[in-house]
């Protein structure tokens, strides 16, 4: 019983910030997203016998005990549905660093929960699999789907509203997500943590939640519209604001560094002299500009311009999560 399955990185442009049920993993807010060309985690899985209990190979290495308990668990739901109780070898590239504020979550619980259910012959619908791909993580349930993505917070109690749709398909729109990398290091303060202390601890947290229905509203709006100005500086508020939540809760959490900084005034000042291009920033430091495709080059130019911006990546809208390979 195996399977390779590949699924492609996403950014939030409305973010997602905060749990309404932690064990569930239900979102408390909804969140819109684009899921990227370039950045993509494949991962495969065999489940047998002979396995004695779940191995993980992180690009190759292997994986530390945290990192197996959390795939474990995930992959004892999967079991549980799929009655069967073997383990599994896990192997699952990232084509980027892993941890450090690059969706390297998403992608990854979204190909494991396409390779493992696959593997064990369980026929879900892309519904279905975004549902069982938020307890992974959250933000993989948006990974499941290229081009533009919205998740839905849900209102049920068993979470099972909470899934992600396509709005429109990778070549509905033709715009660039450019990656500055500011520091390949792990984050100090994972997301889960970080929205759990934000919850409990951060005065604006009751205003982030109240606000995010009119943001998705118009994010939804931009979109359908091709409005990218529009889009753009919703994005980078959305941003701002998730910051604001994060690092107003106590102790504050400061994802960026020096560079992240640097490269937000840089795109500003890209701004004033008439180029359309907006930052976003995840739960680490690097940074994201979006541009359309004429803007490309200034845009790299721009960011390669700031001091300990080494690497940019760029990306277009990116396809469906896909099986690469799987026995018959
Ligand atoms: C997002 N982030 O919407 C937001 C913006 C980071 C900042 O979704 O706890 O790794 O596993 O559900 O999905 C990253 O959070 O969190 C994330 P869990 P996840 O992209």
């Amino acid at each position: 019983m195996k399977c390779r399955a590949r699924a492609h990185a996403n950014i939030a442009l409305i973010k997602y910030w905060g749990k309404r049920d932690a064990r569930l993993n239900l979102p408390a807010v909804g969140s819109i997203s684009l899921t990227l060309s370039t950045l993509r985690s494949e991962t495969e899985i065999v489940f047998s016998d002979e396995i004695e209990q779940d191995v993980l190979f992180l690009n190759g290495q292997k994986a530390k005990p945290k990192e197996v308990a959390r795939v474990s668990s995930f992959l004892d739901l999967i079991r549980d549905r799929a009655k069967i109780k073997q383990k599994a070898r896990i192997n699952s590239f990232n084509n980027f660093p892993t941890a450090a504020g690059l969706a390297s979550s998403a992608s990854g619980f979204a190909a494991l929960t396409l390779a493992a259910t696959r593997a064990l012959r369980l026929n879900l619908s892309a519904r279905e699999l975004s549902v069982l791909a938020r307890r992974g993580s959250g933000s993989a349930a948006r990974s499941i789907f290229g081009g533009f993505v919205e998740m839905h917070k849900g209102v049920s109690d068993d979470g099972s509203d909470a899934f992600a749709e396509q709005l429109f398909p990778p070549d509905y729109w033709d715009i660039r997500l450019l990656i500055g990398i500011t520091s390949e290091q792990p984050k100090k303060v994972g997301s889960t943590d970080g929205m759990t202390l934000s919850k409990e601890t951060s005065p604006y947290y009751r205003n982030w939640i109240e606000t995010q229905e009119y943001d998705l509203q118009q994010m939804r709006e931009a979109i359908k519209t091709k409005d990218f100005p529009k889009l753009g500086e919703l994005s980078e508020h959305s941003c701002l604001k998730m910051h604001a939540v994060a690092l107003s809760g106590n102790p504050g959490i400061i994802y960026w560094n020096a560079v992240t900084v640097e490269a937000m005034h840089a795109v500003r000042e890209l701004r004033r002299t008439g180029v359309p291009a907006f930052f976003t920033i995840d739960a680490g430091p690097q940074i994201k500009v979006l541009c359309l495709p004429e803007d490309e080059q200034k845009t790299r130019d721009c960011l390669l311009s700031v001091p300990g911006i080494e690497r940019v990546i760029v990306n277009r809208p990116g396809p469906d999560a896909q099986i690469l390979e799987e026995d018959n």
